[in-house]
């Protein structure tokens, strides 16, 4: 007789079942013939998902696909292909053949006729023309700078736009954050290293312990997960005393500002409150905390001569689609860098953190695994038990993993 708790267990678990016939069911536990992995689960926030994986080949074209969709506003595809390509970074070996991913959760077919294709003939042939397509290459070029999202970024290409550089010459409006990212394009494109994250950590360590003594600063976002580089460096920022960290992010960026370290800053006040806003998550699951974007002004350690053989005269070329580019010949002492601050009140700050290490697929799975299988509601503010009709006040990631009925995943194998 069927054990009804295991059978609906081992299904989730995404064990293959058969039906033999109207009395008998077999839950095929063991792998069958040829398959990896048939115990991988549905959800990102139920695997272990390591920054090293074997199946790069297939996740980068995967990536191509999802950016393309997300290019076209299609948001549906675009999370289809990231949650194919997130799986296979949990497998534990290379991928060779299709049968390697019987039993494998999230990938539906269009996703497995590019997966076949690359197995088969080393690449896939959709993938390689959204490559060469105009379409794909504007969108990136444009929305790769800081202000620009995809709706201006597929205006501008309607009306002709297809580089950084058009931007600037097409008479357009530009706002700040616009207009910075165009003047520091290059650097802004280049990816962020662990080193600098650290050189940055010091610097607004030095300035939120001179405007507030006590206060905690943490390195968030994909350095939290032991990522090598990123596009920007995500700081949370709190004090053990609560209501202390209140007001605290002008002072940090009048701080910071009169050293002359900010190229560019926005920041957005604190709006949450929990017994207006409830639990329900706002639009585009954007948090509500005091929130400062910001490009710092990094120097540069010096470099020996040996080290920058172009710094005795040798003309470095300008990268095309660098629109106001600084060569940097022109100004090698320093590097814009994207900076995220965050500031929570302690008694937030689990949730803030959990929210703000990422990875964006990681979170969103959180979400959805509290909203459709434990009907709670997770924010980077709170967590809401829709059966108890009350909060959740845990103190640590950890008990969060636990509150949900999710084993804990440090944040190195986040990496969904
Ligand atoms: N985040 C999220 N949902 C989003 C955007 C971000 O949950 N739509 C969270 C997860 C990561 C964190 O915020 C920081 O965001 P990013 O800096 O964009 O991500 P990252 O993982 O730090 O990537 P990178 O290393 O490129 O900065
Ligand atoms: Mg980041």
């Amino acid at each position: 007789l069927l054990d009804i708790n295991w059978f609906t267990e081992s299904m989730a678990a995404g064990h293959p079942v058969d039906i033999l016939d109207r009395h008998r069911l077999r839950v095929r536990t063991e792998p069958s013939h040829g398959a990896m992995v048939p115990t991988l689960k549905g959800y990102a926030c139920q695997r272990r998902t390591p920054l090293q994986h074997h199946n790069a080949l297939l996740t980068d074209a995967l990536l191509v696909l999802a950016e393309n969709a997300e290019f076209c506003e299609d948001e549906g595809r675009s999370v289809a292909f990231r949650r194919a390509g997130a799986v296979l970074k949990a497998l534990p070996q290379a991928v060779h053949k299709m049968e390697d991913l019987q039993g494998v959760p999230c990938l539906g077919g269009h996703s497995q006729r590019v997966i076949k294709e690359i197995l088969e003939d080393g690449t896939s042939r959709e993938v390689e023309m959204v490559l060469q397509s105009e379409q794909y290459q504007a969108m990136k070029a444009l929305t790769n700078i800081f202000g620009v999202g995809v709706k201006t970024a597929d205006r501008w290409f309607r009306e002709g736009l297809r580089l950084p550089s058009d931007a600037l010459n097409s008479g357009h409006k530009l706002n700040h954050a616009q207009q910075a990212g165009l003047q520091y394009y290059d650097d802004l494109n280049t990816p962020v290293t662990k080193a600098e994250a650290d050189s940055i950590g010091q610097i607004v360590e030095e300035a939120v312990q001179a405007v507030l003594p006590g206060a905690e600063i943490t390195l968030t976002g994909g350095f939290r997960r032991g990522k090598p580089t990123g596009h920007d460096v995500d700081f949370l920022i709190t004090h053990p005393e609560e209501g202390k960290e209140e007001g605290l992010m002008p002072k940090v960026v009048s701080w910071l500002e009169a050293r002359g370290l900010l190229l560019y800053q926005k920041t957005n006040i604190n709006s949450y409150l929990e017994a207006t806003d409830g639990p329900a998550r706002p639009p585009h699951n954007m948090d509500r905390f005091e929130r400062c974007f910001s490009i710092f002004r990094l120097e540069r350690p010096r470099a020996s001569p040996e080290q920058h053989p172009q710094a005795v005269g040798e003309e470095q070329p300008q990268e095309r689609g660098s629109p106001l580019g600084r060569r940097a010949s022109e100004s090698p002492g320093w590097k814009a860098v994207r900076v995220d601050l965050v500031v929570s009140p302690v008694s937030q700050f689990a949730f803030a953190l959990l929210g703000w290490t990422g990875s964006q697929l990681f979170e969103r799975d959180l979400r959805r695994w509290a909203g459709q299988e434990k009907r709670m509601s997770l924010s980077s503010h709170a967590l809401y038990d829709s059966t108890q009709n009350r909060y959740l006040r845990p103190c640590s990631e950890a008990e969060i993993f636990a509150l949900l009925g999710l084993e804990f995943i440090p944040p190195s194998e986040r990496n969904a």
